[in-house]
């Protein structure tokens, strides 16, 4: 069931209103009597003054606007806190939410309606950089976005955004407070508007591709821009978002770049040039939502939707982004063209001594140096996190670790642990999409089922790990079993959970090879087959695994041939990734042949030919499934 405004948008270009702050402030008004002392709260207005709301409504309305914008952009709890005025944050949202319903329907005819917005703005703390934190701001967009939907709202709209974590966290919010409404986004749509600044990124640093790679999988209607900037310096992000995001855009510019002018702000564009500028926008880039942030009038709005009525929007042809990670600042492709998707393995407690050190010494500094080397040094494209270690506290040194790691090193982060709690506490502190590692059946469908309701939440992808119940036999260690768990997770994720397959990374398990136990020996072979049988079943699903468990106990040197030959068989079978120490990776060419084949030897549980080099095996002596490998 679409709701009316989703049809409209179906139909024809949506004309928003403009300004509300700076109407408000080009208003005679007085703090004391009209703001209730609460200087800068345009929610405060509500108080006494409501008739200048319902105005500023009015005039856009009568101007031509197709919808207008809540007087809420602050109405969250916490930052009406600032005024004391949190306990009336869900009066507050109802309230000015029915003004703008009653200003709407007042106008509304049946061949032009008009709908509500219910805005709500960055607010005054940012996420990423730990001024506040998720569960409090949850509980604060939720706090207003209940009142707005009680108000009557035909959409809400999370604007002027500069933190990607704070938009998973309002849209969460959002949702959270549409359920307990009885409502979905499908009758009450969600709109998403970041602030790209003249830097060329939100403020927190993430570019718009990293914003659409992060928001995509979230049910929102549309995607866009807002404040900041005039509509040219729009252009390049709106033609980005034009090619590659698939649902609505919108425009929201200010009146051109702000100019300080003998202390006031000023917006130098005028009405004319603003429709001029924005109507650009709906013939080249086919954009669906229209509207003006500071400094627009009603005279800007009036010749905008003129314009609009008789300007025929682009058809827009729509190549999605490739599946991707993202970190704090730009997407990473899941797959990569000439190589596998290396995930550093070394920010790992129980793989790293050094790792171990720096934690154990809380040296903050030590580990973004380590997980920088990493990315720079060594070419990983993610870095797995890893600080399950007994006796502290894991949940707060993942918050630690990932807090600081998303600020200052440019690499997606895979959130590695065995404990919810502390996969989430990762989580609540990344603005990029990241990924979970790991979910498995090792305790039912139930923690599976949590797991991935955390991917659902934070848009994270997520590794799931070849493990069932089976008290015998929990790892799978046959290619066979490892394709049947491995078909469990896809279907249950996809169907149950609604992950998109793409985002599914299958690790069919890689075991020690030479643990001197005789069913050990098959490990590496059963992989690469398993690989090749998942791969070929599910083209769409990533594969990865932690490539330095083959080859546990073994001399160092040794470790670094095994790792890097079986590596190339796997990529060959069709594994897209591994969790690997991206450094002690080497190119076959770079492999004394000799080693190599004894590798093979290792991979291939060729019994008969003796490892070491002598009797250099021919590929007739490789198993039958192995054909094809171009080892
Ligand atoms: N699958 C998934 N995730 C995983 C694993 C997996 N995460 C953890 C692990 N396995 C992959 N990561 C590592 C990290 C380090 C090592 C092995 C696997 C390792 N470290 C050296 C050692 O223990 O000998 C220590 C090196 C040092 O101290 O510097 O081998 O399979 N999904």
């Amino acid at each position: 069931m679409d709701s009316p405004f989703r049809q409209a948008l179906a139909e024809r270009v949506i004309v928003l209103d403009g300004a509300m702050g700076t109407s408000i402030y080009e208003r005679d008004l007085d703090v004391e009597t009209d703001f209730c002392g609460c200087e800068n709260c345009p929610e405060a207005l509500l108080l006494r003054r409501p008739d200048v709301i319902e105005q500023i409504h009015h005039d856009f309305l009568e101007a031509g606007a197709d919808a207008v914008e809540t007087d809420t952009f602050g109405a969250m709890k916490h930052v009406l806190a600032e005024f004391d005025l949190q306990d009336r944050c869900f009066e507050l949202s109802k309230q000015a939410t029915e003004i703008a319903r009653a200003a709407a329907d007042a106008h509304s005819t049946s061949d032009k309606p008009r709908f509500v917005i219910g805005s709500l703005g960055p607010g005054t703390k940012l996420l990423t950089l730990g001024q506040q934190t998720w569960d409090v701001m949850l509980d604060s967009y939720a706090e207003a976005a209940r009142g707005i939907i009680a108000g009557g709202a035909d959409a809400i709209v999370l604007e002027t955004c500069q933190d990607l974590l704070q938009i998973k966290c309002g849209i969460n919010a959002v949702l959270k407070a549409l359920d307990d409404a009885g409502r979905t986004p499908e009758d009450l749509p969600i709109l998403v508007s970041v602030t790209i600044e003249q830097t060329g990124s939100m403020l927190v640093g993430s570019s718009i591709e990293a914003a659409a790679a992060a928001l995509r999988d979230y049910p929102i209607t549309s995607l866009g821009l807002n404040c900041a900037t005039g509509p040219t310096e729009m252009g390049e992000y709106i033609h980005f978002l034009s090619r590659r995001w698939d649902r609505t855009i919108s425009v929201v510019p200010n009146a051109g770049l702000p100019a300080l002018v003998e202390g006031r702000t000023e917006y130098p564009l005028g009405p004319r040039d603003f429709a001029e500028q924005m109507l650009a926008f709906v013939q080249r880039d086919g954009v669906g939502i229209v509207g003006g942030c500071c400094g627009t009038t009603p005279e800007h709005i009036r010749l905008l939707a003129q314009g609009v009525a008789d300007t025929t929007p682009a058809t827009r042809k729509v190549t999605p982004q490739a599946p991707s990670c993202t970190s704090t600042y730009q997407p990473v492709e899941y797959r990569q063209d000439q190589s596998f998707l290396i995930v550093g393995e070394r920010c790992n407690a129980s793989g790293s001594r050094k790792f171990k050190r720096l934690l154990e010494e809380e040296d903050w500094d030590g580990i973004v140096s380590l997980a920088r080397e990493q990315v720079r040094a060594e070419g990983a494209h993610v870095l797995d996190v890893n600080v399950d270690y007994a006796g502290r506290d894991n949940a707060k040194d993942m918050a630690e670790v990932v807090s600081r790691l998303v600020r200052q090193v440019d690499a997606p982060l895979m959130i590695d642990s065995t404990q919810i709690a502390t996969i989430e506490a990762g989580l609540k502190h990344a603005p990029g999409k990241c990924i979970i590692n790991s979910a498995n059946f090792e305790d039912g469908d139930e923690k599976f089922d949590q797991i991935c309701r955390l991917a659902k939440t934070y848009g994270a992808g997520l590794v799931i790990g070849t493990i069932d119940e089976d008290p015998e036999a929990a790892m799978a260690r046959t290619a066979d079993r490892k394709l049947s768990i491995a078909e469990r997770a896809i279907e249950r994720a996809i169907n149950v959970h609604g992950l998109n397959e793409h985002d599914i990374f299958i690790d069919p398990l890689v075991l020690p090879i030479s643990t001197g136990m005789d069913q050990d020996r098959r490990s590496a072979l059963e992989l690469v087959e398993g690989t090749r049988r998942i791969a070929e079943k599910h083209p769409a699903v990533q594969l990865i695994c932690g490539l330095s468990n083959v080859s546990f106990g073994l001399k160092p040197v040794a470790r670094v041939v095994l790792n890097s030959v079986l590596l190339d068989e796997l990529t060959n079978a069709g594994m897209t990734s591994a969790i690997v120490h991206a450094g002690k990776i080497l190119p076959l060419a770079r492999i004394d042949e000799a080693q190599r084949l004894a590798a093979l030897n290792l991979v291939y549980d060729r019994r008969d030919a003796s490892v070491g080099g002598t009797g250099l095996p021919t590929h007739d002596q490789r198993p039958a499934y192995a054909e094809g490998v171009d080892a």
